[in-house]
Parts: structure tokens; sequence; C-alpha cells
């Protein structure tokens, strides 16, 4: 009986050692999964408490955004704008940002961004910002997908569509 006992226990410890490889194994393949493009983070001026971070996410399984940071800022919070009455108002998405399989979510100024704020020092135009994403897979698994993002005035997309405009928009951008 002892003896069948301590083969059950190793059965067990086997089985949980196999289990966490095939978790670990499965969530770098699932962080592959979620592709983020364009992203951007908007400049931030000496004093200035906070910035936001933009980018397009795409994810073949469905995932949430559940969680962010960044050594550039004491506090990172994925954020939602909504209209209350007449006014724009900011709040933290509660249980995570839905992200549904093969469709794109657009993190941008005015809606979905990721919060930096508690910053450590004003973000500079052209500098990279490390940011790391957390997501929860359905079964409630977390991944971390770590970026390096261009500091910004613009989505990087907008400076493609609307290159006769830049100066323009950089100048009064760049009022202290
Ligand atoms: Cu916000």
């Amino acid at each position: 009986m002892p003896v069948g006992l301590d083969t059950t226990v190793r059965k067990q410890m086997k089985l949980k050692s196999l289990a966490l490889i095939a978790a670990l194994a499965c969530g770098a393949a699932y962080a592959q999964n979620v592709e983020i493009r364009e992203a951007w983070i908007r400049t931030s001026v000496p004093g200035q408490n906070a910035t936001g971070a933009f980018m397009k996410i795409t994810a073949k399984d469905g995932v949430k955004l559940v969680g962010a940071s960044s050594p550039a800022a004491g506090v990172a919070e994925v954020h939602e704008m909504k209209m209350e009455g007449d006014v724009m108002k900011m709040r933290a998405v509660s249980g995570g940002l839905d992200i549904a399989a093969g469709k794109t979510v657009e993190l941008r100024p005015g809606g979905y961004h990721v919060m930096l704020m508690d910053l450590k020092a004003a973000l500079q135009k052209d500098s990279t910002i490390s940011l790391t994403l957390v997501f929860k897979d359905a079964k409630g698994a977390e991944s971390k997908v770590e970026l390096k993002v261009p500091v910004s005035t613009t989505a990087p997309g907008a400076v493609a569509a609307k290159a006769g405009d830049m100066p323009a928009m950089d100048h009064s951008q760049h009022k202290p």
C-alpha cells in the first residue's frame, strides 16, 4: 500500500511538470498569435504626468488585453474613452479589452488606449519606449508581448497618409 501510494504521487508529479512544459510551450506559440502593428506612444512635455500608447492588435484566437507595464511609467492601464452626456470621460477597462478572433482592435486617440501614468521623464519624439502587454486567453492563461514602441506626435499611418500636412502639425504639437 505505501509503495502504491508513492508511485501515484510520483506519477502526479510527473504529470504536473509535463503540464507546466505544455503551458510554457503554449504561451510562446500563443504570443505569436497576437500581432501588434503601428504601435506608437504620444510625446509628452516636462511636467506632464501621463500620455497614451496606441496600436492595432489582431489575435488569431480570441484574447483579452488585461494589462500593461513600461519602465517609462509608474503605472500603465488599459483605458477607454466614453461620452457621458456632453463630457468625454476616460476610465480603466474592467475585465480587460476583448480582442475577438481574427478582428483588429485599434487603440487610438479618443478611443481605447494604454494609459502611461506617473511618467518618469518627458517622452521625446523619435525615442523608443519598452512596453509590455499582458494578454489572457479564453482559459485564463496569461502571456506577455514585449514591444519597443516609437515615440511620436502622430500615428504612423497618419504620417504616410498625410505627409504634406506633417510640418504644420509637428510644429503645433511641439509647443510646450
Ligand atoms: Cu487614459
